[in-house]
């Protein structure tokens, strides 16, 4: 009998452990950018002021000469906006570098304006707590050597001032596009090459292609994913240039690397800056769907926000930032899950209860059994809610395994199906329109593994 207390007593005292990981799993670059949630993308360059979306690499230098450029109010901008970060174009296709580069002589030290953008912006950025990033076009339509091995190289040495000379960058963006040079060549890229440069010179930098390696593009460039996205896919199976579309905007189930979707929209129908589009500004409202169809499907936002000639972001566009931001807000204003009653009867033991998935931490988590595939965790307030918008998260640190859920509102009588699902991964929201309820209940109905879930809110609005 004496045995029998002591073993008990012992085996209440062992602490529950931790699922195993699924992998593949996130990295910890990855981990961190998956938190930037929306951040913003800035084309700014030659074309900016030939009214082009793709310069020829021809155009006369002197051309790039904004009158007001001030970077602090782009920054500004963003920051109200409530976004994480910035990615500019450094060099985009025409060649043109944004900072005086000393491997070409088509920069903004030939320009009219004789700044270092790239200075000005990581400098605001890191005033104002924003995080710096950088696209580089590996296409390049103005270097003399493009087409050639030494191109290669003369890319590398562009990465090396980039990443060398403006501070901390938290992702490297390589664009797909791969075109004829001014010599009429294609060039054969050393992306590996590439890639070693910037994991040497920024380890912390997530590197983002149609092939990763860190984040994928979602195979659109109208800013959302699919309601179904994994964040892995058969890295293997993508070369830079030759996109799988479908798959990237959906991931794939099963895939054998961890390389998450980052959503990649223009507030304006074109990436640069075109006065005649001034009219074509998305509104708040258009926004705040892409905002769900983004973040709210396991994405990253990217939304970009092009400065005009004079160097400023425009004012319609400022205006139309900070309507996302206010209906934002209005949308998430209280998170009644906070003050709910969290119950399951599927959790796997001590430390991953079903109350961690309402107590504002993201770090804690609900977890099942070893070998589970479904769960349920149930939100029970005192009296009835209304409800706008559910929010999930599952705990992504151990792989995204969740394949597939529905959620159900209490009246007092009976449970009614109010959303369902296929993915969860890092953010699922559901729209609920008003649904009055004195208890919700998430149903895991099919999971790869044990089902995790770190977050379960509830938002009213208002
Ligand atoms: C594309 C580029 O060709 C566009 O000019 C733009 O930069 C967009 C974000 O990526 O592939």
């Amino acid at each position: 009998m004496i045995a029998v207390l002591a073993a008990l007593a012992c085996a209440m005292e062992t602490p529950v452990k931790p699922p195993a990981p699924l992998p593949p799993v996130p990295s910890a670059r990855q981990l961190a950018w998956h938190d930037m949630e929306y951040y913003a993308f800035v084309h700014f360059g030659p074309n900016t002021f030939t009214d082009r979306e793709w310069g020829e690499g021809k155009e006369d230098p002197k051309v790039f000469a904004p009158t007001e450029l001030d970077c602090r109010q782009w920054v500004r901008t963003f920051k109200a906006a409530g976004m994480s970060g910035v990615i500019i174009t450094a060099k985009h296709h025409d060649g043109f570098c944004l900072w005086p580069s000393k491997y070409s002589t088509h920069t903004v030290a030939q320009s009219s304006y004789r700044g270092d953008v790239l200075k000005e912006l990581s400098d605001a950025c890191r005033e104002a707590g924003l995080k710096f990033g950088v696209y580089v076009s590996p296409w390049d339509r103005n270097h003399p050597t493009y087409g050639t091995d030494e191109y290669n190289e003369v890319f590398k040495n562009t990465l090396r001032e980039v990443l060398t000379n403006y501070g901390p960058v938290f992702e490297v963006w390589f664009d797909g596009a791969n075109g004829e040079g001014p010599n009429g060549k294609k060039q054969v890229y050393d992306f590996p090459g590439f890639h070693a440069v910037v994991r040497k010179l920024q380890p912390q930098a997530v590197m983002f292609s149609d092939a990763g390696p860190d984040i994928r593009w979602v195979g659109n460039e109208a800013g959302h994913s699919d309601p179904t996205c994994w964040s892995t896919v058969d890295r293997d199976r993508y070369v830079p240039g030759t996109p799988l579309y479908a798959e990237l905007t959906q991931g794939k189930e099963g895939g054998t690397h961890w390389v998450p979707a980052e959503c990649d929209v223009s507030i304006r129908p074109g990436w640069f800056y075109h006065a005649s589009q001034d009219d074509k500004v998305k509104t708040p409202d258009q926004l705040v769907d892409l905002w769900f169809r983004s973040v709210g499907q396991n994405g990253s936002f990217l939304l970009n926000v092009p400065p005009d000639r004079r160097g400023l972001i425009h004012e319609k566009d400022v205006l139309a930032l900070l309507g996302l931001r206010r209906k934002l807000d209005a949308i998430f204003a209280n998170d009644l899950a906070r003050t709910a009653a969290a119950s399951s009867e599927d959790s796997r033991g001590k430390g991953f209860e079903a109350a961690n998935v309402n107590d504002g931490d993201p770090k804690t988590y609900f977890a099942a059994s070893d070998g589970a595939q479904s769960a349920t965790v149930t939100l029970t307030w005192p009296s009835q809610q209304k409800i706008e918008v559910i929010e999930l998260g599952e705990a992504i640190a151990l792989g995204q395994r969740v394949k597939r859920f529905a959620v159900d509102a209490w009246n007092g009588e009976v449970w009614r199906g109010i959303a369902e699902g296929t993915t969860i991964g890092r953010k699922r929201l559901l729209k609920v329109s008003g649904t009055l309820a004195k208890a919700v209940r998430i149903r895991i109905q099919d999971s790869r593994a044990c089902p995790t879930l770190s977050t379960f809110r509830v938002w009213q609005s208002r």
